[in-house]
């Protein structure tokens, strides 16, 4: 197994991007890469729509409920917030998780409607921070071309616009990017090589840390 030292661990991999940017085939063919490669390793992805808050969260993205703008936004975080003692036992057993958004969707989701980013970020403080940070950068023009929207309440060019900007404001140097217009299988093979040296760094006892505290 990984445990060659007491606090080897798992990697924490949050994959961020807009609608359309390819997180979710990406994170689909990661995970049957690195169970091919024997690891312990596991897929989740935020919002969680199987809890009650993400039940909350997904009566609104399909517009089946009105919801305030902040309201919305502490359920995102609560959401989150849910799971990380689950997320921390798990990467402390060394389980991998590979996590299709995070905390970064919530600033920018939120910031882009007009509320203040700092306010945004403030409920985040103290969830676990992701080991890697990747990227899927794609010109919100060429995401909304990609046999269109799905129609949920997000969806739309000029709004990604928006969250696309809060997304480079977000952005710090140690994000890995990778250009989502490239084939997949390059996006795959960049994304695989980011991530395995990400996980070796964790299996060699990288402290977990919290974000933005
Ligand atoms: P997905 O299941 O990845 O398609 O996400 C659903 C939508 O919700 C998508 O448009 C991105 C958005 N979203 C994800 N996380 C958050 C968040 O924390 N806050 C807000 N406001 N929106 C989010
Ligand atoms: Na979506
Ligand atoms: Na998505």
């Amino acid at each position: 197994e990984n445990n060659h030292k007491d606090n080897s661990r798992g990697g924490l991999i949050v994959l961020e991007g807009l609608d359309r940017s390819g997180k979710t085939s990406q994170s689909s063919r990661l995970l049957s890469h690195l169970e091919g490669q024997g690891l312990s390793v596991e897929s989740w992805r935020f919002p969680d729509r199987t809890t009650c808050v993400g039940n909350m969260i997904s009566s609104y993205l399909t517009n089946n409920s009105q919801l305030d703008d902040r309201t919305v936004h502490l359920l995102f975080s609560a959401n989150r917030w849910e799971k990380r003692s689950l997320m921390e036992s798990k990467l402390r057993s060394g389980t991998t998780l590979i996590v299709d958004r995070y905390s970064y969707s919530g600033v920018a989701f939120s910031s882009a409607k007009g509320l203040d980013i700092d306010w945004c970020k403030a409920p985040e403080a103290g969830l676990l921070a992701p080991d890697l940070v990747v990227y899927l950068d794609i010109p919100p023009e060429k995401a909304a071309e990609r046999g269109g929207y799905g129609g949920e309440r997000y969806e739309q060019l000029e709004f990604q616009k928006k969250v696309s900007q809060y997304y480079n404001v977000l952005c710090d140097p140690t994000w890995k990017i990778i250009d989502a217009c490239l084939p997949v299988d390059v996006v795959e093979k960049q994304l695989k090589e980011f991530v395995m040296n990400s996980i070796a760094i964790c299996q060699k006892g990288k402290p977990l840390s919290q974000l933005w505290s």
